[in-house]
């Protein structure tokens, strides 16, 4: 059986005017990382490009690297099917190792902004792009960030639709956090479109107590914060108040178990969450759409934004997730036109700029 497909059930479930309907609404994109946005056939194309060199390269035997690429393209081109979140990030190592060179990242980036932003028949009319600067044998830290917005530059020289957040990963240590933040600093002050950082990664991974103060300096220097917080029901309820407290988040992600507590902070505080439909029913955090947390907040009238989180591995897109909210029970929430369309509107309000 193939792996269950929410969102693509939900959008075939809809009439042509009410596609049309969506795709014509004015609506922002704030939670998609790079690396798990890349469209299959660009990802598909850069894996055989990496085993045919790796094939002429090597001394005849298929290196381990190439194995384990292979066999995570496949995962991909499969459908992926998770037991728990905790297993999603295990997809990511056959991805970079594609996505390694400054050239690659060009390639991806601008598949990415294609498929959200171009042609006739565009995901969304603003997109806040986020990815984790990655130093490989090819590339510093810098240059990976330099190619992501180079391409993001050419393809909107006015600076209107596309802006970079910088992600800082949880695994990372306090060191290379620093250098990041630096590095967004630095950039932004040089008038590149670096708007926000973030923080993410396996949502169990990490201290965070230290990096409260690297978050607090680049909310300082002027960029929008956004955290992933309270992914998993095991992810501790002192570490979502510390996050709430010390790190001066402007947007949250997910924010799917946060305790009355955290609730109150939020609410009072009027945080705007990013919410990822797909992405929490397939990696499990939430059972059905009828339990999602999103009803909690549409109940309070508290600002949301509709997001993707990882198109690749989700197999969805943005129009799918709002077809989520336009569809009728049991394939979607079964809001009027007027409630989505306040959604989106919503989510440009939600803007790091
Ligand atoms: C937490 C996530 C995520 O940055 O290399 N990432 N972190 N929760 C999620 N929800 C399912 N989805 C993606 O993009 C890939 C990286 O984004 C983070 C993970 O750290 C992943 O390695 P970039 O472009």
């Amino acid at each position: 059986m193939s792996p269950a497909n929410f969102a693509a059930e939900a959008l075939a479930s809809l009439t042509d005017a009410q596609i049309s309907f969506l795709q014509a609404l004015p609506k922002a994109e704030l939670h998609t990382h790079l690396n798990g946005s890349i469209p299959l056939p660009i990802l598909q194309e850069l894996a055989h490009a990496f085993l045919d060199k790796s094939s002429v390269n090597g001394s005849g035997g298929v290196s381990a690297v190439s194995e384990s690429v292979k066999a995570g393209i496949e995962r991909l081109e499969l459908g992926v099917e998770l037991n728990e979140i905790h297993d999603f990030f295990s997809l990511f190592p056959a991805i970079y190792a594609l996505t390694s060179t400054p050239q690659a990242l060009r390639t991806v980036t601008l598949a990415i902004l294609e498929a959200f932003l171009d042609g006739l028949k565009p995901q969304c009319t603003y997109l806040e792009l986020r990815t984790t600067p990655r130093e490989t044998p090819a590339m510093t830290r810098r240059e990976y960030l330099e190619a992501v917005l180079a391409e993001m530059e050419k393809f909107d020289p006015e600076g209107r639709r596309v802006n970079l957040i910088v992600s800082v990963d949880r695994r990372m240590s306090e060191g290379v956090v620093d250098e990041i933040m630096d590095l967004a600093i630095a950039l932004r002050d040089e008038g590149r479109r670096v708007v926000g950082i973030d923080l993410c990664g396996d949502p169990l991974a990490g201290d965070m107590y230290g990096f409260s103060k690297h978050f607090r300096r680049a909310k300082a220097a002027g960029f929008g914060i956004t955290l992933h917080i309270a992914e998993t029901p095991d992810s501790p309820a002192s570490e979502t108040l510390h996050f709430l407290e010390s790190f001066a988040p402007t947007r949250l992600g997910h924010a799917t178990f946060l305790d009355e507590e955290a609730m109150k902070i939020v609410f009072d505080r009027d945080i705007p969450v990013e919410i990822c439909l797909s992405s929490n029913l397939l990696c499990k955090t939430v059972k059905t759409l009828d339990d999602h947390h999103i009803r909690h907040y549409l109940q309070q009238n508290h600002a949301i934004a509709i997001c993707t989180d990882d198109t690749l591995p989700f197999r969805t897109d943005l129009l799918s997730e709002y077809a989520l909210l336009l569809a009728k029970p049991p394939l979607g929430l079964g809001l009027s036109q007027e409630e989505v369309q306040e959604i989106a509107n919503m989510s440009l309000s939600c803007r790091f700029i």
